[in-house]
């Protein structure tokens, strides 16, 4: 009997061995905001003059900026604080194991090219998750956060509790939902690309084979943003491959409580080799076509 009461069409990671009948889910939830939050005005009220990479890292375009290590320090710092016992797995290197079960997956700025050009795609993800992150279809998120800080909002999510979006003062914006566009040459599909040569060759390859089938291609550059987008009805359908468990955590939950679909390999959890998201329609026909 899984922990978590399954939704029709929406597959469910294998449920890892934490009881969520002892969780507070939506305390993790209001946790998951209040960081976000915080992070985002960070990012947006102490960027410095002129932002440049601190460093590199899978590739001389995967950069990282003062401000991501600066972030990733207060998430790190404030979830600590609040649940010493949880552990932490972050993009810029946190990398804790608690004994409670639960691990928080960060992502300080998603969307960190799109931050260091000031193009206002980026957002902070902070998502507590039961089981493993590290492990590929052994994890599940219970509540999350995405803050997009150039917008002032927040979308956010817990199991069973359903997705909205909020203005970062915690007014209600508006419950959200997937969009209702029932076939794919009528579907808005955002995607996006890795930072290796050898990943954007077999990436623009999939590309070729999605883009003459549906309305149009939208290249954001953060998955939490194009997640949650999918979620709110701003676009139809999203996929993509090499995301790390930090990209995609908390988008992941706000689809799936929107009423949207995200798997990944064979219909399993979503992972590095895998993302695709959507209506339960949509989401059927795009992981027709990458995920053969
Ligand atoms: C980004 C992802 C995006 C992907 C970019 C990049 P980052 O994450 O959110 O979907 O297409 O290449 O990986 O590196 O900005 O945190």
């Amino acid at each position: 009997m899984p922990l978590v009461p399954p939704v029709p069409g929406v597959p469910r990671v294998p449920q890892p061995g934490v009881d969520l009948a002892g969780v507070d889910l939506a305390g993790l939830e209001r946790l998951a905001v209040a960081v976000a939050v915080e992070a985002g005005r960070l990012i947006v009220d102490e960027r410095p003059l002129h932002v440049s990479a601190a460093s590199t890292k899978s590739s001389p375009t995967d950069v990282v900026t003062v401000m991501d290590t600066r972030a990733e320090e207060l998430i790190h710092g404030r979830l600590l604080a609040a649940r010493p016992d949880d552990g932490i797995l972050g993009e810029e290197g946190a990398d804790h194991r608690g004994s409670s079960g639960i691990t928080w997956v960060v992502d300080p700025i998603d969307g960190t090219v799109n931050y260091l050009y000031e193009i206002p795609a980026y957002a902070v993800s902070v998502a507590a998750v039961s089981g493993d992150p590290r492990v590929p279809g052994a994890w599940q998120v219970l509540a999350a956060a995405v803050a997009d800080p150039p917008r002032g909002r927040v979308f956010h999510a817990r199991v069973g509790g359903g997705a909205r979006l909020s203005t970062v003062d915690g007014a209600l914006v508006s419950t959200l939902g997937v969009g209702v566009v029932g076939d794919l040459a009528g579907a808005l599909v955002g995607t996006g690309f890795g930072y290796t040569e050898e990943k954007r060759r077999a990436q623009g390859q999939l590309l070729l084979e999605v883009l003459p089938l549906v309305r149009d291609i939208r290249r954001i550059g953060s998955a939490a943003l194009d997640l949650c987008f999918v979620a709110a009805g701003l676009l139809d359908g999203y996929y993509e491959v090499g995301l790390n468990p930090w990209d995609l955590a908390g988008g992941w939950l706000v689809v799936t409580e929107a009423g949207g679909v995200v798997t990944g390999p064979g219909g399993g959890g979503p992972s590095d080799r895998l993302t695709v998201a959507g209506n339960p329609t949509v989401h059927a026909a795009l992981a027709a076509i990458v995920d053969p």
